[in-house]
C-alpha cells in the first residue's frame, strides 16, 4: 500500500500518526503541506487541517480516524491492547487530549478567541484547559490497575502517542508540568524511544532549523 502523510514538522495531530507510523515500522511519503500552498491542500483536505493520509489515492482525514485506519490495515504490532478495558481506557486517554486538550488550545482556537475578545487572556485560557487535562492524565494513571511502564501497557501505544507531542506542545506553551510526576516519567520512557524521536518536530524534513 502507497502512503503519503500530509503534514508538517510542527503538527502535534500529525505528529500522533507518525509516531504509529514508526511503532507499527510502516513505510511512507512525507509530504510537507507549505510547499502545496493552501488552495492545493484544500483539494486533499477541505478543513484544511493537517495531517491527512492518503492511502492509495483515498484520503483520511482526522488524526483518530487515520489511527483507526492504520491499526484496522496494519495489525501486526498493534497500538491498542487486547484487554477490552485497557483497549477503551487507552481510548478514552486518547480522546482528552485530541477533543479536549489540543482541540481548545491548538493556535486557530487561541487567534479567534484573540480576534473576538482582543484583551483576552490567551495564556491563561491554555492553561485553564491544559491543567485541566494534565490533572485528568495524571489521576486516571494513577488510577490504573498495575503501573504499566507506559500508559496502558509495556510497550508503547495508542495513549502513549498522544500523549508525548501534547507534553511537548504544552511545554511550548509554558504550561508548567511538575505535578504531573507519572506523565513525565513515561514522556520521557518514550522521548528515549527511536519512534517517538524520529516523529519530533526537528527531526522532519521541513524542520526550519
Ligand atoms: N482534530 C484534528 C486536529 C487537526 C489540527 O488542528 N491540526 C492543526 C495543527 S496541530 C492544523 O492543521 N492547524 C492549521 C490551521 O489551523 O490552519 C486531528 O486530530 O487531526
Amino acid at each position: 500500500m502507497t502512503l503519503r502523510l500530509y503534514t508538517r514538522w510542527q503538527n502535534s495531530a500529525g505528529e500522533r500518526v507518525r509516531i504509529a507510523l514508526n511503532l507499527k515500522a510502516i513505510g511512507y511519503q512525507y509530504v510537507a503541506v507549505d510547499t502545496l500552498g493552501s488552495a492545493a491542500y484544500a483539494e486533499i483536505n477541505p478543513q484544511g487541517l493537517m495531517p491527512a493520509l492518503e492511502a492509495d489515492g483515498a484520503v483520511i482525514t482526522q488524526s483518530s480516524a487515520i489511527l483507526d485506519f492504520l491499526e484496522t490495515t496494519f495489525p501486526d504490532r498493534p497500538l491498542l491492547p487486547d484487554d477490552p478495558v485497557l483497549r477503551a481506557q487507552s481510548l478514552a486517554f486518547g480522546a482528552i487530549i485530541a477533543s479536549e486538550m489540543h482541540a481548545l488550545t491548538v493556535n486557530r482556537v487561541r487567534k479567534q478567541l484573540l480576534s473576538m475578545a482582543p484583551d483576552a487572556d490567551a495564556a491563561r485560557w491554555v492553561r485553564h484547559w491544559l491543567g485541566l487535562g494534565f490533572a485528568s492524565l495524571e489521576a486516571l494513571l494513577q488510577r490504573r490497575a498495575r503501573r504499566f511502564d507506559y500508559c496502558y501497557g509495556d510497550t508503547p501505544g495508542w495513549a502513549d502517542l498522544h500523549l508525548v507531542p501534547q507534553v511537548s506542545a504544552a511545554r511550548r506553551l509554558g504550561v508548567a508540568l511538575d505535578p504531573y510526576r507519572l506523565v513525565l516519567d513515561i514522556d520521557a520512557r518514550c522521548s528515549a524511544l527511536e519512534a517517538f524521536a524520529q516523529a519530533r518536530p526537528d527531526a522532519q524534513p521541513d524542520f526550519p532549523g
